[in-house]
């Protein structure tokens, strides 16, 4: 699939020479002032990183290269006029900057699928490690593993030179993101299936295939997966796992290193953990409760209790928005429109309507409203995706497309190692008291 690697330098390929003469030209100017509150509160804020792929802005959400979420999901093409639209079509996007045509998210569905299948040594890794680490551990784990068929490393070891370095992450970026859904669906066959695998359909699209492997085969399912996969795929440059990442890729390792790692940062409980720890906080508040269906005083009271005992109530903050997440939005007009009564699903929407006047009576929260992870679980559960502890692998699936589209970017630009200072507290106790 050619066309797309030459469009993508075609489109993208002028970004090189106007790094270069920002870097030559203002290297030396002073971009912007950093407080004390940034650099001690996780950085927050500080303009840090090129990431053309998406940009959050605190009070409208994600743009996908200038696109809502709104906007991606009228203008990116589907299979069907009700259905939802196709990562492929995301993916093309965040890469190449524009709207694709539908033959092109074909043309990418299909050479995704060329590229799909996953050498056995993989499954054998997930294989050796019990059936009880986590699905997460499983998942990086498979994708570390997968770093012997990295075109990008041999060519590296080759002694190729570094302006074509872009070219190789491409098809290493390709084939893995092409071969997540089968690493995805295996674990999930293998922990809670008795190892009933279902070998991937060619013909299906790469969100509808995942629904397939992993036994979930209805129309339903796979437009849930479809949007799911696309809502989730990317949020600027700054999050934790679009930022290790990035970080990574910096020393040069290899993609499958880099998201690797990436998914490890995923995997932690502010992060993408958080989209199972909302259901297993709901299941634990039911079970305290000693009711399928509270009632809003009820959830008041536990949501209350939850924060007396020092713990965080998941689903809900963030460190950039400050508006309620568009992606839990959609998640919420898909409920809407498809979903009648359903137990958990309206937990999820009382819960909208308890947490976000609670949190912001706290006063120090700087966002009350649900984030992404608020909504995702009530809707698999819903569909019969009900092995909660596997979540964050589905996120992982969709969030490869986005740092994987920058990484590709990094090395076409020529992004240099990161590197950034550290010092002790006594240090920046000193610059504080000279101020
Ligand atoms: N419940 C209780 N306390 C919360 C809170 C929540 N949902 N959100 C923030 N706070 C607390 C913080 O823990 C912090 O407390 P301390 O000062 O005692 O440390 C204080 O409020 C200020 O935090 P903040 O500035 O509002 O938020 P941060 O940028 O530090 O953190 C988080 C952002 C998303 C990590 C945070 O809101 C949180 O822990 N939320 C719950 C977990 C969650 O849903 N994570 C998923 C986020 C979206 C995502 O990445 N998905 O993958």
């Amino acid at each position: 699939m050619e066309y797309i690697k030459n469009r993508f330098y075609e489109k993208t390929n002028k970004c090189i020479s106007e790094y270069q003469k920002l870097r030559k030209e203002h290297g030396d100017k002073v971009l912007t002032e950093i407080t004390f509150g940034q650099v001690l509160t996780g950085m927050k804020g500080i303009p840090a990183l090129i990431t053309d792929t998406s940009k959050l802005d605190a009070n409208e959400g994600i743009r996908f290269r200038g696109f809502s979420i709104p906007e991606i999901r009228k203008r990116l093409p589907r299979l069907n006029p009700e259905g939802e639209p196709l990562p492929e079509g995301l993916f093309y996007l965040m890469l190449i900057g524009e709207i694709p045509e539908e033959e092109d998210v074909i043309n990418l569905s299909k050479d995704w699928a060329t590229r799909a299948h996953v050498p056995q040594h993989v499954f054998d890794v997930i294989d050796a490690l019990p059936k009880t680490s986590k699905p997460m551990t499983q998942f990086s784990a498979a994708i570390v593993s997968m770093a012997t068929e990295s075109v990008f490393q041999k060519a590296y070891r080759s002694g190729i030179h570094k302006k074509y370095y872009w070219d190789f992450m491409y098809d290493d970026v390709m084939n893995l993101i092409a071969r997540l859904p089968r690493i995805a669906a295996y674990i999930y066959r293998r922990c809670y299936f008795k190892d009933k695998h279902i070998e991937p359909d060619p013909r299906l699209d790469w969100a509808g295939n995942l629904a397939h492997m992993m036994g979930h085969d209805s129309d339903e399912v796979k437009r849930l997966m479809r949007l799911y996969m696309v809502i989730h795929a990317d949020h600027e440059g700054g999050n934790v796992s679009a930022h290790t990442t990035h970080l990574v890729g910096s020393a040069l390792s290899n993609p499958y290193y880099a998201l690797g790692a990436g998914m490890l940062g995923l995997a932690g409980p502010l992060h993408g953990y958080a989209n199972q720890d909302v259901i297993n906080w709901i299941f634990e508040m039911l079970e305290d409760l000693n009711t399928e269906e509270p009632t809003k005083e009820q959830i008041e009271g536990y949501v209350q209790r939850t924060l007396h005992s020092g713990r965080v109530v998941p689903g809900y903050g963030h460190a950039v928005l400050r508006v309620t997440d568009p992606r839990f939005t959609a998640q919420k007009e898909f409920a809407d429109k498809y979903i009648k009564n359903d137990k958990l699903v309206n937990i999820v929407n009382t819960l909208y309507e308890v947490v976000p006047p609670i949190l912001g009576s706290v006063g120090k929260i700087s966002n009350p409203w649900p984030n992404v992870d608020a909504y995702s679980g009530s809707l698999l559960y819903h569909y019969g995706i009900k092995e909660h502890a596997f979540y964050t692998v589905l996120f992982g699936v969709s969030r490869a497309m986005g740092v994987l589209a920058s990484l590709i970017m990094d090395r076409l630009y020529g992004l240099p190692i990161e590197r950034p200072s550290s010092y002790p507290l006594d240090w920046f106790k000193e610059q504080a008291e000279n101020l």
